[in-house]
């Protein structure tokens, strides 16, 4: 087989070859009624991996009531803080230990470049000790001043908390968003992306292994229309997290509107870089090439609109062809490969079909992009693309998730915010240039939850992360304020 011939690591090979796999609840394996089950594929070469079953609505509604048992009856919520870091720094050690394996389980699933998808599963370990050590550093109570009173606050984790999460970062983004929680106290219904559930379900495994309590993390699989929506919209949810794209977002979110659930979005993006200048031409268009081509291009913080100064337009133009008509497109296991497939048949086809529209609404098509060839493999490759114009064509506005990005020059300082700033979305831009008073400024006049000076997509715990507008609401991750999401408050007063 295809799997043999990749030399797979033999835990890897054990855990997919099942003949089929199940969700995870409760401490155990749990398969659909109704037999059913979702193929994930290997994006690098479109063969299956294994056959997921798909739960009903009502079996996801059990996994809830599971979770919701789980917080009551486990101890979890309520065993000393130091109890439960020691647990959850076990999951990190037995993580951390297992992360070559871990990430080649992703590179398969996802099509991310293996040395990336590990990369992917340290940042998962960092993120999970970040927030482990923070809740225990964290008052739980605290005194209040309140004239001829007794008074305090008291932080409590809520219960069941859903997690919704998108095939692109499918581990990390586990790390960054159930950490938290479960540093809290709560416990977790997860529901991974129908093509990417592979990592999520071997991560259930393993912290049951480390004596995690049953039901404390529960993975439920299936579709976004029904394993997705019966979680958004069960009321026993105390908090609820998505990430994805804004139309299934706002369905999300009306969801937890009715039931006055609090809802953390996380959606796309249509990042800007302004480049001034002054900047050195050959090494900004090294790392903007990078960044573009970065996991294919789906990356939702990606810079996908480059506003150059017009007078080095030409020269980085040509830098930046040059740069990526020599990236390597080749098979996400392999090790010479620079970029690897996209995630999946229908992925191909929106990349291709945004180089025709935007083409056919007037773009200029600076490098055409396409499928590309990996020979040995049948996989969704694509070839990076630059079109360049108007800033109202669709390919500038809407995200397209691929190795594309969009061109445009700028005269004037405040004619480069003006463009950065022509988009719905508000996620994370980046400017460039030497002049440190001058990008201070840019960064902050960019609408967006992050802005990078010099640099693109850099990310660490401690850097509150998340978008505005279009690109999410509810707090970013990363940072104490999430960590705060997670806890409800009591305050209690009484007269001396
Ligand atoms: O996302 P969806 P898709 C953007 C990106 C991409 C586009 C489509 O532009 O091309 O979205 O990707 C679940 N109720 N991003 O279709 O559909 C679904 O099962 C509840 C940006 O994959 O939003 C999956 O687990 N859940 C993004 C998750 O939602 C539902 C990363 C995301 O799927 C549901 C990914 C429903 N009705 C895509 N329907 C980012 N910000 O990083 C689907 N789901």
């Amino acid at each position: 087989s295809t799997a043999t011939a990749r030399k797979l690591f033999p835990e890897v090979e054990a855990f997919i070859q099942s003949e089929s796999l199940g969700s995870f609840i409760g401490g155990g394996e749990v398969f659909a009624e109704s037999g059913k089950t979702i193929q994930t594929l290997d994006p690098g070469s479109g063969d299956p991996i294994a056959a997921v079953t798909e739960l009903s609505a009502e079996e996801v509604d059990s996994a809830i009531d599971v979770a919701a048992k789980a917080f009551r009856e486990s101890g979890w919520g309520t065993m000393p803080v130091n109890e439960r870091a020691a647990l959850l720094h076990r999951l990190a050690d037995e993580v951390e230990k297992q992360k070559h394996l871990i990430g080649q389980l992703e590179s398969l699933d996802a099509g991310k470049i293996e040395a990336q998808a590990c990369g992917d599963v340290q940042n998962f370990v960092d993120t999970l000790r970040y927030f482990t050590d923070m809740a225990q550093h964290l008052q739980r109570r605290t005194t209040l001043a309140v004239k001829g009173h007794e008074a305090w606050t008291v932080r409590q984790p809520w219960g069941p908390c859903g997690f919704i999460f998108p095939w692109n970062f499918p581990f990390l983004l586990i790390g960054w968003g159930i950490t938290p929680a479960l540093a809290a106290g709560n416990t977790v219904v997860i529901k991974p992306a129908e093509d990417t559930p592979l990592s999520a379900l071997y991560l259930a495994r393993l912290a049951q292994s480390v004596g995690i309590p049953d039901g404390v993390i529960n993975v439920v699989t299936g579709g976004g229309g029904t394993t997705g929506a019966a979680l958004s919209s069960n009321p026993k949810i105390k908090r609820m997290s998505f990430t994805g794209s804004p139309e299934v977002g706002r369905l999300v979110a009306e969801s937890c509107g009715r039931n006055l659930v609090p809802v953390k979005l996380e959606l796309g993006g249509k990042g800007a870089a302004v480049v001034f200048d002054d900047v050195d031409v050959s090494s900004t268009a090294e790392k903007l090439t990078g960044a573009i081509t970065f996991h294919t291009g789906q990356v939702c913080c990606d810079a996908t609109r480059w506003l150059i100064h017009e007078s080095i337009y030409d020269d980085f133009v040509n830098e930046c062809v040059d740069r990526l008509r020599q990236v390597k497109v080749g098979y996400q296991l392999d090790a010479s490969s620079q970029m690897g497939p996209v995630v999946n048949a229908k992925q191909r086809e929106r990349v291709l079909g945004y180089l025709e529209k935007g083409q056919a609404e007037g773009a200029e098509c600076v490098l055409p992009g396409g499928p590309a060839q990996v020979e040995g493999y049948t996989g969704y490759y694509v070839k990076p693309a630059l079109l360049a114009g108007s800033l109202d064509n669709i390919a500038a506005r809407d995200e397209i998730f691929g190795p594309v990005a969009y061109l445009a020059p700028f005269k004037t300082e405040q004619q480069a915010i003006e463009m950065a700033n022509h988009t719905d979305y508000g996620l994370a831009n980046s400017v460039w240039t030497q002049d440190l008073g001058r990008a201070a400024r840019v960064a902050e006049a960019m609408v967006a939850g992050n802005s990078w000076i010099n640099a693109h997509n850099v990310f660490a715990q401690g850097v509150p992360y998340g978008g505005v507008n279009k690109s999410g609401m509810g707090g970013g991750v990363l940072s104490l304020e999430t960590l705060l999401d997670y806890y409800r408050n009591t305050s209690v007063v009484r007269p001396l």
